[in-house]
């Protein structure tokens, strides 16, 4: 009860409990109804508030909840890693330093990845130099044909404290060492390896083990080696868990399926080919001449199945010259056709590939806009190997509507589109990274694919390229990183996904074909950013998301948030990488590549075949393995690392190829001008 003269309180009164005879639903409806019109509007108005207020708390609280209800149902796995750990089965966790036994012979493929070097973050380089790396074959071609040193030829010497690499004739000019903490030993060719020591820890060998070793010469570890071992790795459990299917599941040891199409291994067919992994090679083309259909009722991703599939194959044919991945591309692209029959002619999200029918998702009419545009490279190469047009007009049409459309932000797109009207929906957001990324890619790649002759294209990168610089570029304290944040409705919110790390190599591909300089220092920015993104996480691998202090009051640059620590093995960054090699030949690149590649063995190898993507990033002691390959770390993060770590330039040169969204290397149209 309350004086009618002050209201500034909220009583609530609650009637007897004799007076309250509720005898139906509809009764207490009313009776509720009733009891709410009484009341003030102050009374309402607080009511009101306290429930708005509850329901934001909910919003803001639900993340960490549900971060900890999987922590709970991750339990099981968890005890599965455990017990892995126990029985030494997967890596260990760091500190702990594993022993190789005394005369062993070891081949590349059986050095455990907590052998490899330790990574040092995030300001002291791992290694002093990059390794000096084999002079690059004289001859032209694909890789496959050309001979590499025989991986199965390391020797441990001296028990757990060093290895030492023969050459195939047992002659003794070439040697690598490894210390006893991983830590790698180089030298100079004609070096001798007492040169080398610099002192106990981290060191080769004291006194008495060189002198047992003998005066050898040393060279560095051959990284492209270590990145066939990986692939071999991978392979491995996707052979015996996944073979055929579309994903391994290597902590399982089984496999998930999205197409039912043997993605994976579609997706790796050029990879091998560019690795020169022979025998894997000629199963997997046997298994896509034997058993690889798409007479399949089935609905598939027409983005996806594009960039992995189709693209995949069309790269693979243009390596090899084998008609078998021609004919098949041409099946799988035919059968992709119907989602271009739409209202407004821009595709729908999904195709039924037996059925020939396509459709949107349940939910929308909307398609992405990233996926109506990163899908003009294989489908124009498609109709220039056929001479079949349809292919080209379909998705260029989209390119045509997509140009002349209002809802930009000086070149920002918007990231969805309807099927039905061809205009931008939900407009007022704009990012670099999901759902709009790889439409700033395609422009650039597909005026290179034309030869550089198609200038609407090049004017909408680059006047995309000011409407990053203008709208979304930001630098975070303390540091000064440059980050691309995203917009939401003219509001900064300065976060950037693993995704946008596309960006700085696809910068400096412009820049190398004659565009602006400052494209160039953007890239060399970004390139710092994306590696910070690395560097700074205890495991040494980038969350999928980094938000970025812009007033530090940590100290860090970098935080992230529970919901976005995972890492699936995702390319960009190396991507980028083997790009700002390419042009600049800044060995750091490759270090920081380097870097990655030990912190993927020892974080996310999966002993008994495989590499797994993992939900923690900040955890180095259980990094929470979430028991999935992604297809896309053998079609493009090994292929890329392989391709960084080559000294032959003329390995898919860019000058002659453009890598699809997926990796895969289409050649650049001959002028016929
Ligand atoms: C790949 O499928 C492609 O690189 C795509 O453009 C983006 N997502 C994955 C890799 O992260």
């Amino acid at each position: 009860m309350y004086s009618p003269q002050r209201k500034d309180f909220v009583s609530l009164t609650l009637g007897d409990q004799h007076s309250r005879s509720y005898t139906n639903g509809k009764h207490r409806r009313q009776s509720c109804w009733r009891k709410w019109k009484q009341l003030s509007r102050l009374q309402r108005s607080l009511i009101l508030f306290l429930l708005a207020f509850l329901f934001i708390c909910g919003i803001l609280f639900y993340p960490s909840l549900t971060e900890q209800w999987r922590g709970l149902s991750d339990r099981s796995l968890k005890e599965d890693w455990v017990e892995m750990d126990n029985r030494g089965l997967r890596p260990i966790p760091p500190g702990l330093i594993p022993k190789i036994p005394p005369g062993v012979v070891l081949g590349v493929q059986d050095i455990p990845p907590e052998v490899m070097p330790e990574i040092q973050r995030p300001s002291i380089p791992l290694l002093p130099k990059p390794p000096a790396m084999r002079k690059p074959p004289s001859k032209r071609g694909p890789p496959v044909l050309q001979k590499r040193g025989n991986v199965s030829d390391w020797q441990v010497k001296d028990g757990e404290e060093a290895m030492v690499r023969r050459d195939e004739d047992g002659g003794k000019e070439a040697k690598t060492v490894i210390s006893w903490r991983g830590a790698m030993i180089e030298a100079e060719q004609g070096t001798e390896l007492q040169s080398t020591a610099h002192g106990k820890e981290g060191t080769v060998a004291d006194d008495e083990e060189a002198a047992n070793l003998k005066p050898v010469t040393v060279k560095a570890v051959d990284r492209v080696e270590v990145v066939q071992e990986a692939f071999r790795h991978a392979w491995k459990g996707y052979k015996a868990f996944a073979w055929g299917h579309d994903e391994l599941k290597p902590i399982s040891k089984t496999h998930g399926e999205w197409f039912g199409l043997g993605l994976t291994l579609i997706d790796a067919l050029d990879t091998m080919w560019i690795l020169g992994l022979k025998d894997e090679f000629a199963e997997a083309r046997k298994w896509v001449e034997t058993e690889l259909s798409f007479s399949k009722n089935v609905d598939v991703n027409l983005f996806e199945s594009t960039i992995r599939i189709l693209g995949g194959l069309l790269s693979t044919y243009h390596l090899t010259g084998d008609t078998l991945f021609l004919d098949k591309a041409k099946d799988i692209g035919f059968r992709l056709m119907p989602a271009f029959k739409t209202p407004s002619k821009i595709p729908y999200s999904d195709v039924n590939i037996g059925k020939g029918t396509a459709h949107p998702p349940r939910w929308t009419t909307d398609s992405t806009v990233a996926e109506v545009t990163s899908i003009q490279l294989e489908f124009r190469e498609l109709s220039r190997l056929t001479q079949d047009p349809q292919y080209q007009n379909a998705v260029e049409e989209v390119t045509r509507q997509v140009h002349r459309l209002e809802g930009k932000r000086d070149g920002l797109v918007p990231m969805f589109i309807n099927t039905n009207s061809g205009k931008f929906t939900r407009r007022g957001a704009f990012t670099l990274g999901a759902r709009a990324d790889s439409y700033y890619e395609y422009l650039l790649k597909q005026w290179l694919q034309g030869g550089k002759k198609e200038t609407e294209l090049l004017e909408d990168y680059l006047q995309a390229i000011e409407g990053v610089k203008k709208n979304l570029l930001r630098q975070t304290s303390p540091s000064k990183l440059t980050f691309v944040g995203e917009l939401s409705n003219g509001h900064l919110n300065p976060k950037m996904d693993h995704l946008v790390c596309f960006l700085p190599g696809t910068l400096a591909l412009g820049a190398h074909n004659g565009l602006p300089a400052d494209h160039m220092d953007l890239a060399l920015q970004l390139m710092e950013t994306c590696h910070q993104m690395y560097a700074q996480m205890e495991t040494g691998l980038s969350p999928e998301i980094a938000h970025f202090n812009l007033q530090s009051n940590n100290g860090r640059d970098i935080d992230v948030k529970p919901a976005d620590r995972h890492n699936l093995l995702r390319p960009e960054t190396i991507e980028s990488l083997f790009y700002m090699y390419r042009f600049t030949k800044d060995s750091k690149y490759r270090d920081w590549g380097w870097d990655i590649l030990q912190s993927f063995n020892k974080y996310t190898r999966v002993p008994s075949g495989g590499y797994t993507s993992i939900s923690n990033v900040r955890d180095p002691v259980y990094p929470s393995p979430r028991d999935k390959m992604e297809s896309f770390f053998l079609g493009e993060t090994l292929k890329y690392l392989f391709l960084l770590f080559s000294d032959d330039n003329e390995l898919i040169s860019l000058d002659k190829y453009v890598f699809n969204t997926e990796a895969h290397p289409l050649p650049i149209w001959p002028s016929t001008s």
